[in-house]
């Protein structure tokens, strides 16, 4: 391989930013989103406890910051999301998960704080539910819808590297969930089957 220099006109300048692993806060931190109950009433299984929630107070499940690094030959980004402890009914908090349009759109997820599961599912139905404890890093191409589920008494804090152009289908999610969820039993995290799934291979 030969090396290239770049002359000061191609290079883009370094950047750097700070990132709490514990809080998830960074600086800078371009966008912000707060998710909350009503935001994942398309993705929850309990359907009353979504209601009595959203009437109640509509809590936040998880918030995400955003940080793109735009340059004219990059679209790499960082999210940091921070899912709270709980559930709704008696499934624990989660991100929404979706695939991405954007054919070689890959990403990496980092887990930095708390303990849960990455679940990955493909648009025919493949399925694996990776454990993540802090230092666990996952790369999974485009092909793999993915969702992480905060089944611990703490903050799940994670970090993503993605492409800010990669595209969001959140439709196959909508209509079908992941082929499980994970449901509080006894205090403790138990895997069960999607009615929407059943029968399929
Ligand atoms: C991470 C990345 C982004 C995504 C964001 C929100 O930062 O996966 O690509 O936009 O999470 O995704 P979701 O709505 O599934 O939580
Ligand atoms: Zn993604």
């Amino acid at each position: 391989m030969t090396a290239t220099t770049l002359s000061s006109e191609q290079a883009t300048a370094p950047v750097t930013l700070s990132l709490d692993p514990v809080t998830g806060v960074i600086d800078p931190c371009a966008k912000r989103e707060v998710r909350r109950v009503s935001d994942l009433a398309q993705m929850f299984g309990d359907t009353d406890a979504i209601r009595r929630e959203v009437e109640a107070d509509d809590r936040m499940v998880y918030e995400v910051q955003y940080h793109p690094f735009l340059t004219p030959d990059s679209d790499l980004a960082l999210g940091v999301s921070r899912i709270l402890p709980g559930v709704v009914g008696d499934e624990y908090h989660m991100t929404k998960g979706h695939f991405h349009t954007q054919p070689d759109a890959a990403e990496i997820y980092h887990c930095l704080a708390g303990t849960g599961y990455l679940l990955l599912q493909s648009r025919d139905g493949m399925f694996e539910a990776v454990p993540w404890r802090p230092g666990t890093v996952t790369h999974f191409s485009a092909a793999w819808a993915h969702r992480v589920v905060n089944t611990g008494p703490d903050d799940l804090v994670f970090a993503a590297s993605y492409h800010w152009n990669g595209g969001l289908d959140y439709a196959p999610i909508i209509e079908r969930g992941f082929r499980q969820r994970i449901v509080r039993r006894d205090g403790a995290p138990v895997f069960v089957d999607e009615p929407r799934w059943a029968g399929a291979r």
